[in-house]
């Protein structure tokens, strides 16, 4: 491995990451929320997209746009033959979303790059920024469609025509924002991939630990299931003869409590019920089930759990249940070497670090599957996330961005 100079010429521009997170995240606020919605190809979204290219142009990069509507930027090297090393995450956000989700990384992406162009020093191969398309996955299924497209996971012409959740085509309104780019998905394929990010959840902070080393993440199950009953008077109809879909639905949902043990998680996330009349016994309930756990077999067992209460509650109201997958990745284990590069990195610059889990879905384990892949997390104040009060110190951001930084000149060295 060629040593780095002694003098590091690579300096992180820490006001100007600042400002674009706090500028990005201006984007898409509302008067009726607290946070910014950017839910993937709104409008928002594209003025989010918009400002991303501004950003990249001024860097003088090379901008591509792929057939999912992926942007890619790179900083090109003097052998540009070589694979890129890449640094990507996403800008599409939930709906009254923090600022820092998906942003953070992407923008630190750019402040690595800013650090090679601002020294002038030309970076032993490409780095490419990406921002992939739809990682959120609220609108259209499943979450970490633009990255899984880039992996193969997933036929660029099937992504194309999913239906989204208000009945829209992907691909009319890619178009419509104008990011149905020409680039074919996967063709930069990246030598190594690195991704920066907020943690989510509540380990970092509550053990005082600055870096976290993001070894593995976990399964991820979502389903839409419908229950069908028969709608009836609320007022005339026994307890015992009646087909109630609010009740059966209702039912799973609190039963979901004795499905997350040892470590497994369960969430309804969505519910209606139909006709939605205050004295109709619902006759049609439609929710989700996002079921999650690091191992493969116990999440296979939270599944099995889950349709076994449905048929039992099906049985006992003689209502019919219906479940489609919406999403099933099963859980992911980082680049072994990356991970180390990023726990040496974040000891040599002095910051306190952890190897940990992530909880949350990411980028990173789709690009896992083409390219040695790896995370850096930072605390997550209160662990709160996906919620406007999302936030995570300056002084935490920027020690993520030095890690993410340094990393880069390593992995660079060693090309
Ligand atoms: O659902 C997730 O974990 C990610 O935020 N898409
Ligand atoms: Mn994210
Ligand atoms: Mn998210």
């Amino acid at each position: 491995m060629r040593p780095l100079p002694e003098q590091n010429p690579l300096q992180l521009d820490a006001e100007t990451l600042l400002t674009q997170i706090r500028d990005l995240g201006e984007i898409g606020m509302e008067p009726s929320r607290e946070g910014r919605t950017r839910i993937a190809l709104t409008d928002a979204d594209k003025a989010g997209r918009d400002r991303l290219r501004q950003w990249m142009d001024a860097l003088a990069l090379d901008v591509r746009v792929d057939r999912i509507g992926n942007i890619f930027g790179t900083l090109r090297a003097d052998d540009d033959q070589q694979a890129p090393l890449m640094i990507g995450s996403h800008i599409d956000s939930v709906a009254d979303a923090g600022a820092l989700d998906g942003c953070y990384g992407v923008l630190a992406g750019l402040a690595v790059v800013r650090a090679f162009r601002e020294s002038g020093t030309s970076p032993a191969r490409p780095i490419t920024v990406a921002a992939f398309t739809n990682e959120e996955g609220v609108r259209y299924q499943p979450d970490m469609m633009g990255s899984l497209v880039h992996a193969g996971g997933l036929d660029i012409d099937a992504a194309l025509n999913t239906l989204g959740t208000d009945g829209t085509r992907l691909g009319e309104e890619l178009a419509r924002i104008g990011y149905a780019g020409d680039l074919e998905p996967g063709t930069l394929l990246p030598h190594e991939y690195l991704e920066l990010h907020i943690e989510q959840g509540p380990i970092l902070e509550a053990e005082g630990i600055q870096i976290g080393v993001v070894e593995n993440l976990q399964g991820i199950s979502w389903q839409q299931i419908t229950i069908k009953g028969s709608a009836n008077h609320a007022g005339t109809t026994p307890m015992h003869l009646r087909r109630d879909a609010g009740w059966v639905a209702s039912s799973v949902v609190s039963g979901l409590r004795e499905i997350a043990v040892d470590g497994t998680l369960a969430t309804a996330g969505c519910m209606r019920f139909e006709p939605d009349l205050i004295n109709v016994i619902p006759r049609k309930a439609t929710f989700t089930v996002d079921l999650r756990h690091p191992d493969e077999g116990r999440l296979q067992v939270a599944e099995q759990k889950l349709a076994a209460l449905l048929a039992r509650l099906a049985g006992e109201e003689g209502v019919e249940v219906h479940s489609e997958q919406l999403v099933r990745f099963e859980p992911v284990t980082f680049n072994p070497a990356l991970a180390a590069a990023i726990e040496a990195s974040a000891g040599r610059l002095g910051f306190s670090h952890r190897r940990m889990t992530s909880g949350a879905g990411h980028d990173a384990q789709m690009i896992a599957r083409i390219a040695p892949a790896a995370m850096i997390f930072v605390p997550s104040h209160g662990g709160i996330s996906h919620n406007p009060r999302e936030h995570t110190p300056d002084d935490l951001l920027l020690a993520g961005a030095q890690v993410l930084l340094d990393v880069v000149q390593q992995r660079l060295a060693q090309s």
